[in-house]
């Protein structure tokens, strides 16, 4: 951790090293922020230790005892249900000497026990065993070695997120109007939305934030990277109408309209079931702005992201068209390693039929063997791949679609600055900001819409 910033070619990690190296403004993003181990290394640190985090859905973990282990950036944790319903998220390491006191990935379990010395936990943390306590220690203070827990817990929507940083904001200050959308896909409904199954998992080859990217709002790419699986008829056609939301913080929202007056399926074709109380759930505006939609994606700053779309099919003649909800996580393993999660949701109203429908249209294209994944992966990892080098990691990604060539459409009714166009790079750019701000504390989209 010793290079410096100039003249080896490598970024270091200084401030204004990177704010050399990303500058949104003007769509130019420095390469070495995909490749530096230094640069991932702080990354860590200062966006992964200090951003809200989500970690688990309430429905993967229903009864009490029930938990799953996830990670906080490269960081291990419990999340668990404990017995007074609460939902409690712990480092999983043991506080003797740092063996993981839990070693699957679900389960139930009243307590945990290291398998090192045997130091045992109650699920809410406590440390309640020590062998040979008092030959070995005498006495010791059992109370000052619960198992750590982040300061900050909240759930929103069944989503649990963390945050490690004690001086950390609000998660509704964090996520200004990013709460608007959640509702829209976490809490469409009076009954809520529950993972289906367990999350698909995956490793590749690729930096964590061309994941992020991409998600955040890259249409751009849909007609080449996808063109096969339009070509092969496997997968409706899509149209380049719709906003790119620039919600704010650094937090995303893409939205690809049908044409106007087309003969598709309303709401995400979503079921009787859940539209009848998605009418008492979302305001007029909400339900309007998924009322004629193909494809809505985005993220939540840093690594949480999403996709509903109802453009897929299953396959099958006799099956009407559904729509799945596909959440996921972009999780940082190396500077150029990612474990891609990946869940669907449906709301608890769904009738089975449309609940095995939606499962069948997500792994056709973006489960972990569909079309979508593989082709997007695939590029991931060669760009990842391709600029490792001292000379191509030297050099910038373009990001000017839309610095010259974007209305903002003041009609909409969301939160969020909403360009009137299916796609522009306006959302990259504001992901990338709030990356800059995040490990320097200098905003440069911000600063510029101030002076
Ligand atoms: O259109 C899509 N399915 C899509 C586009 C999904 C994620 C990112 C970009
Ligand atoms: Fe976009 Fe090549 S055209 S990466
Ligand atoms: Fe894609």
């Amino acid at each position: 951790m010793t290079k410096s910033a100039a003249g080896n070619g490598h970024a270091g990690n200084g401030n204004a090293a990177l704010a050399s190296l990303v500058r949104p403004q003007e769509g130019e993003i420095g390469r070495e922020i995909f490749v530096d181990g230094q640069i991932y290394e702080r990354e860590l640190d200062a966006v992964f230790a200090s951003s809200w985090l989500f970690v688990a859905h309430t429905s993967e973990i229903p009864s009490p005892g029930d938990y799953v282990t996830r990670d906080c950036g490269v960081d291990p944790v419990i999340v668990t249900q404990t017995e007074d319903q609460t939902f409690r998220v712990f480092l999983n390491t043991c506080r003797h000497r740092g063996m993981q006191v839990c070693r699957v990935d679900r389960g139930n379990t009243s307590h945990f026990r290291c398998p090192y010395h045997g130091w045992t936990y109650r699920n809410d943390g406590k440390l309640i065993g020590v062998p040979s306590l008092r030959q070995a220690y005498g006495t010791l203070d059992r109370d000052r070695l619960a198992l750590t827990e982040p300061p900050h817990v909240r759930v929103l929507h069944g989503l649990i997120f963390v945050n490690w940083d004690p001086d950390a904001p609000s998660l509704e200050e964090y996520l200004g109007g990013m709460a608007w959308y959640l509702e829209i896909l976490f809490g469409r409904t009076e009954g809520g939305m529950k993972a289906v199954g367990t999350p698909q998992r995956s490793r590749a080859r690729m930096n964590w934030k061309l994941g992020a990217d991409n998600f955040s709002g890259d249409g751009y790419h849909v007609a080449m990277t996808h063109r096969h699986a339009f070509d092969l008829g496997l997968f409706g056609g899509g149209t380049m109408l719709g906003h790119t939301i620039d919600v704010g913080n650094g937090h995303t929202v893409r939205i690809q309209n049908f044409p106007e007056g087309a003969p598709v399926p309303k709401h995400l074709a979503l079921p009787p079931e859940v539209l009848e109380s998605m009418e008492r759930t979302l305001s007029p505006e909400q339900r309007g702005a998924i009322e004629n939609i193909t494809v809505m994606h985005g993220n939540v700053f840093p690594n949480f992201s999403f996709v509903d779309a109802v453009f897929t099919t299953t396959g099958d003649p006799e099956m009407p068209p559904v729509s799945f909800l596909n959440a996921r996580l972009w999780q940082p393993a190396a500077a150029d390693l990612t474990d891609l999660w990946s869940w669907i949701f449906v709301a608890e109203e769904s009738p089975d039929w449309w609940e095995e429908a939606s499962r069948v249209t997500f792994v056709r294209s973006h489960g972990l063997s569909g079309t979508f994944d593989q082709d997007d992966v695939e590029i991931w990892s060669n760009i990842t791949e391709a600029n490792q080098g001292p000379i191509a990691r030297r050099q910038t990604f373009n990001y000017e679609v839309g610095v010259r060539v974007a209305e903002v459409d003041e009609a909409w009714p969301g939160p969020g600055r909403a360009y009137g166009v299916d796609y522009n790079e306006a959302n990259q750019r504001a992901f990338y900001s709030k990356w800059l701000e995040s490990m320097s504390g200098a905003n440069p989209i911000r600063e510029e819409a101030r002076a």
